[in-house]
């Protein structure tokens, strides 16, 4: 298949439902969206429970989105991951069985459904291909998300096959920015270090635990940068599997660790707990596909640090809340 890009579709005059707009990543692309001719749609959980079929499909029935993006998820760092097993499984399948079928029900003309680069084997050759999915075991600790994750994208497959319809699959690799949860024991490894981090330097700690070794790496993202790669791949793209959406960029936990002390101003050492999962060894995307459609991720991490740094202290910092809108699902 070509890497041509598919310039056919247009977001003018569209109704575009993002579903999941509280959410760290659903929040920064209803902003994203808002530069674009279209009308944007939402829906709290008040009025909607993804999660229950009736409840989706009326409201879908009634709204009739022309666009769907499907930000809506369970998701955690992976301390949440192992420890909920059940709700990271059910409430990621039925959310996205429940909207992807209703798009379908509906004639949504084109729907983006975002996953995770944990869908990919634990030992998946580095930087990732689309193509290693379902080539090996996937990691121990996140795999009830991952499960459900490929489920998404087979389903927006199978319903590409079966009835045409132009559903397409993203994976972001880590995220992070403004809006994400700085839980300590739920959040991912960047919230929850910022804050730690931050914590400590305002109580003149000396030292700061950090979970498992420090030598696994990752790639982080900011969530503008996925955001307007979301909107580029509603209008540029179009075919079947997976689409990774990353920096190409790797950084171990100890060098995040460390850069995040710098970016606080925290003087004081990192101590490893190895008690804790260092889970997956390495995550690097490959995003050639991606790039080779033009798009390509353009904030750089100390300076995505630092404003976010800066948003949680204007924020989060010394309210005792762990995020500063409810949580994503609805
Ligand atoms: O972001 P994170 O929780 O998840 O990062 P994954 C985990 C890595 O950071 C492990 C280390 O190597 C941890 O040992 N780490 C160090 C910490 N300190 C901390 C801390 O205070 N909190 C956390 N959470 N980790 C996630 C998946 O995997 O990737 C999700 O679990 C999702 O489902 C996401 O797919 C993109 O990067 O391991």
């Amino acid at each position: 298949m070509s890497e041509t890009p598919n310039t056919a579709f247009s977001l003018e005059g569209r109704k575009v439902w993002v579903a999941g707009h509280r959410g760290m990543v659903g929040g920064a692309i209803v902003c994203r969206l808002a530069q674009e001719p279209c009308e944007i749609v939402t829906a709290g959980r008040e009025t909607v429970d993804l999660a229950r079929q009736t409840e989706v499909e009326d409201w879908m029935e009634n709204a009739r989105p022309d666009v769907v993006v499907v930000a809506a998820a369970k998701v955690g760092g992976i301390g949440a991951n192992d420890s909920l097993p059940a709700e990271f499984l059910y409430d990621n399948l039925m959310i996205e069985a429940n909207i992807l079928h209703g798009a379908w029900r509906t004639g949504a003309a084109k729907v983006l459904f975002l996953g995770s680069t944990c869908i990919y084997p634990r030992l998946a050759p580095q930087p990732i291909p689309e193509d290693s999915l379902l080539t090996g075991p996937l990691e121990e600790t996140n795999q009830w998300y991952a499960v459900a994750k490929i489920a998404g994208v087979k389903l927006c497959d199978a319903y590409r096959r079966q009835y045409g319809a132009d559903f397409i699959s993203a994976m972001p690799t880590n995220l992070y920015g403004p809006f994400d949860n700085f839980s300590l024991e739920n959040g991912h490894v960047l919230p929850a270090l910022l804050r730690r981090i931050h914590e400590a330097k305002e109580a003149r700690a000396r030292s700061v635990t950090v979970w498992g070794t420090g030598k696994p790496l990752r790639e982080f993202m900011h969530v503008d940068d996925m955001a307007d790669a979301a909107v580029f791949l509603l209008r540029h793209y179009s075919r079947e599997g997976p689409i990774n959406v990353g920096t190409g960029r790797e950084i171990s936990i100890r060098e995040l660790a460390e850069t995040i002390a710098s970016v606080v101003g925290f003087e004081g050492t990192l101590d490893f707990d190895s008690s804790k999962p260092d889970g997956t060894p390495r995550k690097l995307t490959d995003v050639g596909r991606l790039s080779a459609l033009g798009w390509q991720a353009s904030t750089e991490l100390r300076g995505g640090l630092e404003q976010t740094y800066r948003w949680y202290l204007d924020n989060l910092a010394g309210t005792g809340l762990e995020r500063a809108r409810p949580a994503a699902g609805g």
